[in-house]
């Protein structure tokens, strides 16, 4: 009998395979796309001609999970920059807690994306606001973060420090691109449900302003492996019971895309400088 590999030897093994289905051997900036933000992707290369896709399916440790649903891309895409080009890790979507595969499935490319290189990772959603002024398609910056899974996504004994895991660093980089950026503390439930009414008056209570059901294990897990963390929210709608206005699901759609698309542009040019 073989013993498996632990995950972060499972990380080791994908980002080797990675780098020799994209002939790059390092990357430096890993990104991962929450719901509605393929468009960033996107924008980031328009052509497509500095971009090499793959399936995380061919990659070790993917299979199983990431792929029931959703499309299961991985880019690599290249981005030139004035000190030189820099390869941006693009994940065109992730696994979430609430499929029930565990912790470590769920942050298993954040791993991946460490073990191939990179020093920074940049972590999107889209959620719920609390705040009645955040219309549809308004893009947050993550401050801060409450995890309500009761889980950690770290093995063993290690006593990871939390206290910039949004580094304020990145946020500072974010807001001299887009000055009018606000910010807030996301909420992860556990999902798949969205919350009661009553449930997004306490995450208020707590200090939350974003509710969402992803993002925060992959934070812890990418300050454990010592990236330094970006996360931004896309608020696609208010939280449940903020507003008593129907929303209308075009609408929501269409500020979602044009959100998104100006969020790529800001990457594009964000990531250059990280
Ligand atoms: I999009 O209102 C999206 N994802 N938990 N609550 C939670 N997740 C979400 C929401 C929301 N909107």
């Amino acid at each position: 009998m073989t013993d498996s590999p632990t995950p972060y030897a499972l990380a080791d093994e994908a980002a080797a395979r990675l780098a020799e289905l994209t002939g790059v051997a390092r990357h430096d900036v890993a990104l991962v796309l929450g719901s509605g933000w393929l468009p960033a992707a996107e924008a980031l290369d328009p052509t497509g001609e500095n971009t090499t896709e793959i399936d995380v399916t061919d990659l070790p440790g993917f299979a199983a999970s990431a792929v029931v649903g959703h499309s299961g891309k991985v880019r690599s895409i290249r981005l030139p920059g004035e000190d030189g080009d820099r390869h941006l890790l693009a994940f065109l979507s992730r696994t979430h807690y609430y499929e029930g595969h565990g912790v470590a499935a769920v942050v298993h490319g954040v791993r991946t994306a460490a073990a191939a290189g990179c020093r920074a990772i940049v972590l999107t959603n889209g959620c719920g606001g609390l705040k009645e002024t955040w219309t549809p398609g308004t893009p947050v910056l993550i401050s801060d973060h409450i995890n309500l899974t009761g889980r950690s996504p770290i093995v063993g004994a290690k006593f990871v420090d939390l206290t910039d895991l949004y580094s304020s660093r990145l946020r500072e980089l974010c807001r001299e691109v887009e000055p009018g950026l606000d910010e807030g503390v996301y909420v992860q439930f556990p999902g798949p449900h969205y919350e009661t009414p009553a449930e997004v008056r306490m995450a208020g209570i707590l200090g939350g302003h974003l509710v969402g059901m992803s993002t925060t294990l992959e934070a812890i897990a990418a300050r454990e492996a010592g990236m330094e963390v970006l996360g931004i929210s896309l608020v696609t709608n208010l939280a449940a019971g903020i507003s008593d206005a129907p929303l209308d699901h075009a609408e929501v759609l269409e500020a979602g895309r044009a959100a998104a698309t100006r969020m790529g542009d800001l990457l594009g040019r964000v990531v250059p400088r990280i």
